[in-house]
């Protein structure tokens, strides 16, 4: 323990800790903009100053580690107009029309001028705001340099979390700015519309593309049927975008909103998720029975899960040799789209046409799946409009709904009835669980004990894990995989999908299955998911989604009557003819 002094009060403080730490654990805030919890100290926006007592500079707290006999100040008068001349300076380059802002109400530059009451315009003038490229040619990320601050976090998001490099600093001084490689716009890069960069922007440099006018017009639109779906994670993470603590979990209030909202269906993602295990579970056994059994040289193991758009586009980019590695499946979210335009089409007497699919995602990349010329199976675009988590409050917020008040609901019949293990697959780990459950009992004809249904060694945060299970007395057509160890990996966050590729790369990898989530956390933690995400964040939304599973009678994705329904009425068999026009995909280099 350090003992220091932090404005003028005796304080113990352990070593390691940096003045920013220490202030925080004695219950003072030091403002900041460049640092974040997730990334590395960069020390560059000095917001963060604070006196140290002997010292003639003011120093950055982020950066600076306590020391024994420390007298820190954080809130000299010295301190606070520097931080004021600091934010001063920053809104002087930056485009403050805040009124017109994306990130209007929920800036951090924004709230800490308004905190330091930055009312004159001292530096107006300094940096005459021009010359600034507003990239908004991707279907998910829009990048506006006017609102850029320079902080940096993005591009150390992009590096540090996704090991993508797709942003990065040019030039020097005043001429220095974030951009991309020969500044081409990000639909042209190796992005991954993944909105890491969105989630760690404290402005509006990134932010998503929104689509909700286009979805309030199709509402409005008598000729139309808006159907919408939810996908896992929003149920766990929407509630902090209307003043709920996170960890809240608001999927029956979810619900009632979207249908006061005026959609016609409210119907569930996790349905085609407990579809997407019926078809990679059937898909990762007759791979093990190719390899195993035929030695089929032309198949592929590890299989790798193909349902988060941010990995595919990594994939395609980085190991595009690799891309047989990736389950056919499509991911949960396209299935959905592919079946509403058919199967839910037929059943409701709807023409597709006139169906308008709409998809609620904790993900900037799934705007981008849904734009991807594979996905127009059902012979129109699968899923029309892509909102985050984000874009649907704002729809909650401008209908005037009072979202506390709103009594849960049930979502609608037909799509929108789901298991715990389809709830899952919005955490790290999940799908692999969901599979696991499921496969088992396909394997073994036995069911899983209800007191082994959480399968924990593929839970946890530990950005690569691995697990294996040993296939015991299974049943006669999986005989040949008797006493096998079917070995599993699961990787969240790009950095780590980096690590787990290059040993499949090398050939030093022996899994069968992995699975690659691109966000940190999983879909929990993507890039639509409600502004701050940070590891506690996480943390609560992923107990908040393993408590939903427990809380749920039906637990394995082939119990669902409703995809017992669908596969008698429509699909007929996993991997079956029609599975394999709407279902399945493969992407080519
Ligand atoms: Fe996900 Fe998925 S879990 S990819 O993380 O497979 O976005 O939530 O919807 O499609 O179901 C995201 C979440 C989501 C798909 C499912």
């Amino acid at each position: 323990k350090l003992n220091m002094t932090i404005n003028g009060l005796p304080v113990e403080i352990s070593a390691g800790k940096t003045i920013l730490e220490a202030a925080e654990e004695q219950g003072l805030k030091i403002p900041t903009l460049c640092h974040h919890k997730d990334l590395c100290v960069a020390g560059n926006c000095r917001v963060c100053v604070v006196e140290v007592t002997g010292q003639n500079r003011l120093s950055a707290a982020c950066a600076t580690p306590c020391e024994e006999g420390m007298e820190i100040l954080t809130n000299s008068l010295k301190v606070r107009n520097s931080r004021k001349q600091i934010i001063e300076l920053l809104l002087a380059e930056h485009n403050a029309d805040c009124t017109k802002c994306y990130r209007n109400g929920n800036c951090e530059l924004q709230t800490l001028a308004s905190e330091y009451k930055i009312m004159t315009q001292d530096f107006l003038e300094l940096v005459p705001l021009k010359n600034y490229t507003i990239d908004a040619f991707s279907p998910s990320i829009i990048k506006d340099d006017s609102k850029c601050i320079k902080c940096q976090r993005c591009v150390r998001t992009c590096a540090e979390l996704q090991g993508v490099n797709a942003l990065t600093v040019a030039h020097k001084g005043d001429q220095m700015k974030i951009t991309t490689f020969f500044e081409k716009a990000m639909r042209d890069i190796v992005c991954t519309n993944c909105g890491q960069c969105v989630n760690h922007c404290p402005t509006s440099a990134l932010v998503e593309k929104n689509y909700i006018e286009e979805v309030w017009e199709a509402i409005a639109n008598p000729n139309k049927h808006v159907v919408v779906q939810t996908a896992p994670a929003v149920r766990v993470g929407l509630g902090e975008e209307l003043g709920l603590k996170p960890g809240k979990r608001v999927t029956g209030q979810m619900v009632a909103a979207l249908k006061r909202l005026g959609f016609d269906s409210v119907l569930d993602t996790d349905f085609t998720a407990d579809l997407t295990i019926i078809e990679e579970g059937t898909e990762l056994l007759t791979r093990l029975k190719k390899v195993l059994v035929e030695k089929d040289e032309s198949v592929t193991l590890p299989m790798a899960t193909s349902c988060s758009p941010g990995w595919i586009k990594y994939i395609e980019h980085m190991y595009p040799e690799h891309l047989e590695n990736l389950s056919t499946c499509k991911s949960p979210q396209q299935m959905f789209g592919a079946l509403v335009k058919t199967y839910y089409a037929n059943a409701r007497n709807l023409e597709p046409e006139n169906i308008v699919s709409v998809s609620i995602m904790p993900c900037t990349a799934k705007k981008y799946e849904a734009f991807r010329p594979e996905m127009h199976d059902s012979g129109y675009r699968d899923v029309d409009y892509v909102l985050t988590t984000r874009e649907l409050a704002i729809l909650i917020k401008q209908a005037g709904l009072d979202f506390n008040k709103l009594e849960p609901v049930k979502y609608d019949r037909l799509m929108g009835e789901s298991s715990g293990a389809a709830v899952i697959f919005g955490a790290t780990g999940g799908v692999m669980e969901a599979a696991l459950r499921t496969a088992y009992e396909i394997v073994t004809g036995r069911e899983v004990p209800f007191e082994n249904l959480n399968i924990t060694p593929v839970r946890g945060i530990d950005g690569i894990r691995e697990a294996s299970i040993k296939i015991e007395n299974p049943v006669k057509e999986w005989a040949f995989l008797d006493g096998v160890e079917l070995k599993c990996a699961i990787a969240h966050g790009l950095v780590n999908a980096k690590t787990v590729m290059d040993s499949v790369r090398a050939g030093t990898a022996d899994y069968h299955f992995i699975e690659f989530m691109a966000c940190p956390g999983g879909c929990l933690g993507g890039g639509g998911q409600p502004i701050p995400t940070n590891p506690e964040i996480r943390q609560k939304r992923s107990e908040a989604i393993y408590a939903e599973d427990e809380g749920l009678l039906i637990r394995k994705s082939h119990e669902n009557p409703e995809i017992k329904k669908l596969y008698k009425d429509f699909l007929k068999e996993p991997l079956g003819e029609v599975s394999h026009h709407l279902l399945h995909t493969q992407y080519t280099k």
